[in-house]
């Protein structure tokens, strides 16, 4: 087997959180007359809570804004969006990703989390799912966000395995770029199949169920 472990991200690969992300940061844009739409917050996938602050400050034209008062904006977004959280369910899980789940560990393939999402865990749990995987790494474990790879670098090392033996499945360019940069082949959904390395180009999830079933990864 080529793959002994599968490291999912998780907003826009096992769960779609883009719309919470968007409200709680157009609230934001909103209080400090700043432009913001779905076009920016699509550019905000996989980039880390204050890396995704100062993507939108790039079009703020107000007074000079304290290291306090950013940190303030990213709190109170955070806050919004927890809320937001809350109205996650086990529904949210899609028969698609279940399935994934279930074929992926009946092969006897190791799962991780590599999110840059501090509400990782939060997610997982509203799901149910947070039991499924063997490691969780996130965005309170590390430094550097992506496309830096050390997220994935962390879920790989969790897991005992090297890159080589390890396939990422990214939504975001970021994310695509990570993988690369860390050493592991890549599956694409949406905007990851931009980059040229990706290796498996989805159209959908229930793609990477079919390869994982058919070349048994
Ligand atoms: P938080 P992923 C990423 O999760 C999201 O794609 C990105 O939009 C968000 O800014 C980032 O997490 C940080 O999230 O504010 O919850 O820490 O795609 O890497 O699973
Ligand atoms: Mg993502």
């Amino acid at each position: 087997m080529k793959y002994k472990g599968i490291i999912f991200d998780l907003d826009g690969v096992l769960c779609h959180t883009d719309m919470f992300h968007y409200k709680a940061w157009k609230e934001i844009a909103d209080r400090i007359n700043t432009p913001f739409d779905e076009e920016i917050n699509n550019q905000l996938r996989g980039v880390s809570r204050m890396d995704s602050l100062e993507k939108i400050l790039a079009n703020y034209t107000g007074e000079a804004l304290s290291d306090d008062e950013k940190e303030k904006l990213a709190t109170d977004k955070n806050e919004r969006y927890k809320e937001m959280l809350m109205q996650m369910s086990t529904e949210d899980l899609t028969p698609q990703v279940d399935e994934l789940l279930k074929v992926t560990k009946e092969l006897g393939i190791k799962m991780a989390i590599g999110s840059s999402s501090r509400n990782a865990a939060l997610i997982l749990e509203r799901m149910g799912i947070i039991d499924r995987f063997d490691a969780i790494a996130d965005g309170n474990h590390i430094t550097n966000s992506k496309p830096d790879p050390e997220v994935f670098l962390l879920a790989a090392e969790m897991l005992g395995l090297p890159p080589s033996e390890c396939l990422v499945v990214e939504d975001a360019e970021a994310g695509a770029e990570a993988a690369a940069a860390g050493g592991f082949d890549c599956a694409g959904i949406g905007d990851a199949n931009k980059v040229e390395s990706v290796k498996y180009r989805l159209n959908c999830i229930k793609d990477l169920t079919d390869i994982v079933r058919e070349i048994k990864i």
